[in-house]
């Protein structure tokens, strides 16, 4: 304890108690992608909501942006060791998803998919009760592309590959399956406060 005032957390620029163990904060906002980025024509766009194979329901753009907006500035945390604080979006929430499709979540976890063919899996607990949104809009205007535009998932609490970019839809499945990364050696839950990075992590 003695040496904490020179080499202690103070010294990584967490005054905040907000960065998690073995991240950094930055001020710009890294892209991250797996592959190129897709672009996705608003009228071409939709959202479909699954229970397994079958779909409850789709949404176009002009649905889905009519849906309940909701504001939530959170930190994100990128399993490449940056995090990022107060960053402020506005989406739709999962709650309110799943309140217009007329349904209470149907099973213990979910998929995200995207239009890029990345998917990752999300337990069904860290996506309700006001945790997660498809977020629409990052600093009060819309999505960039490289951001995930027009519309990715948020899940801030859990490492930043959890939300999808270029969300095409969300599917609830019976067993927790992996995503693109999860297949890949990444954990299955990525929780940044644990360090949930790699699988045995
Ligand atoms: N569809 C899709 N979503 C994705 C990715 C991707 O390659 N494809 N990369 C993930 C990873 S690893 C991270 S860290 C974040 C990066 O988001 P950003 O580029 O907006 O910082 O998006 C996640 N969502
Ligand atoms: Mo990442």
């Amino acid at each position: 304890m003695a040496t904490r005032g020179f080499t202690g957390r103070r010294s990584t620029g967490d005054e905040t108690g907000r960065v998690p163990p073995g991240q950094h904060l930055v001020e710009d906002f890294p892209v991250l992608s797996a592959g190129p980025t897709p672009r996705v024509k608003l009228d071409d766009w939709s959202f479909t909501l699954k229970t397994g194979p079958r779909p409850v329901k789709s949404w176009s753009w002009a649905e889905f942006n009519a849906l309940p907006i909701t504001k939530m500035t959170r930190d994100i945390h990128c399993v490449t060791t940056w995090s990022k604080l107060n960053t402020p979006w506005e989406g739709v929430l999962v709650d309110d998803i799943l309140a217009d499709a007329g349904i209470a979540a149907p099973t213990g976890f979910a998929l995200a998919h995207s239009y890029d063919g990345y998917s990752t899996n999300v337990p069904t607990a860290d996506l309700i009760v006001g945790k997660a949104m498809v977020a629409l809009r990052y600093e009060g205007a819309a999505l960039t592309p490289d951001h995930g535009g027009p519309a990715r998932l948020l899940v801030p609490h859990l490492y930043f590959w959890k939300s999808a970019k270029w969300l095409h839809g969300l599917q609830f499945t019976e067993r927790d399956e992996a995503g693109f990364w999860e297949l890949r050696g990444y954990h299955m839950y990525g929780d940044p406060w644990r360090e949930q990075r790699y699988t045995n992590d």
